[in-house]
């Protein structure tokens, strides 16, 4: 199976992200976003509030969607054979609902080093200006470690607000992807979202992060799937893939997963925010 281009990786470490890539047809998005909405209607705490967080533990399609060969095969030309899943959250924003992402940088506060690692993110609904589509600031990811303000705002859709300032706006870059694209960003890049203006859902499927097996969790700790390769680390526990919906070992796994990620996510936080 074909990876990036030589171009294309040549572009993501010059600006620190590549968009948009192939990956689903709009047709089969648009089957994986029915597939969320009727997990919705029947478990409508399924995915809201820190639920949001690790998804693909509890449902076989967000699980496909992870693991998928031809998204492992681009994350491979990045990071390397030997691939690990370390988390997930769906950024879904409601055209009602005033939801936006500020500045920022992945790697500020999830502690995972070296940053041998790459945020994966899938389109399963068009991303556009209007609703609120991921924008790029290029090459910011060469400054490495920035400051950020945690403002905790309310409706920011982050864990603490964390807030990058002064970012130049007039340099940022929209990743404008139809349903079923997908695109792939640096630990280091700053990145944001603004609100959905539209008059529908605006929904993006996160993989926080595909880490190379050298990467350790130096706050907490964290569960992986294997997603490619072997692991000769073995830094983190390793944990099953499920094969049927919402099932309670399952539940109960992801829980403890959400539970040991907070930690991280909060670790030396004033507050804890609602994810
Ligand atoms: O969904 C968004 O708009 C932003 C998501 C994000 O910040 C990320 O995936 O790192």
């Amino acid at each position: 199976m074909s990876g990036l281009t030589e171009a294309q990786i040549a572009f993501y470490h010059e600006n620190g992200y590549i968009a948009p890539l192939d990956v689903f047809t709009p047709s089969q998005a648009a089957d994986m976003r029915a597939e969320l909405e009727a997990l919705e209607a029947s478990h409508p705490d399924a995915v809201t509030g820190r639920n949001r967080n690790n998804v693909h533990y509890v449902t076989p399609l967000f699980d496909r969607i992870a693991h998928h060969p031809t998204i492992l095969s681009y994350v491979e030309s990045l990071i390397g054979a030997n691939i690990l899943v370390c988390g997930t959250t769906l950024f879904v924003k409601e055209p009602e609902e005033k939801g936006f992402i500020s500045w920022h940088q992945d790697a500020k506060y999830i502690g995972l080093e070296p940053y041998n690692w790459v945020t994966g993110w899938v389109a399963l609904t068009d991303v556009t200006i209007e609703n609120g589509c991921m924008y790029m600031w290029p090459g910011s990811h060469h400054a490495g470690e920035l400051d950020h303000l945690d403002t905790f705002g309310e409706d920011n859709l982050l864990t603490r607000g964390q807030t990058v300032q002064n970012v130049p706006e007039d340099e940022t870059v929209p990743l404008i992807m139809r349903a079923g694209q997908f695109s792939l960003h640096h630990p280091w890049v700053v990145h944001g979202s603004g609100h959905n203006l539209s008059n529908d859902r605006r929904i993006g499927f996160a993989i926080q992060s595909y880490i190379g097996t050298d990467v350790d969790e130096v706050l907490g700790d964290i569960y992986v799937q294997q997603a490619r390769g072997t692991d000769d680390y073995g830094y983190h526990k390793h944990t099953p893939r499920p094969t049927q919906l919402m099932q309670d070992q399952d539940i109960t796994f992801r829980d403890r997963a959400n539970d040991a990620l907070k930690e991280i996510f909060y670790s030396g936080a004033k507050q804890v925010g609602k994810y």
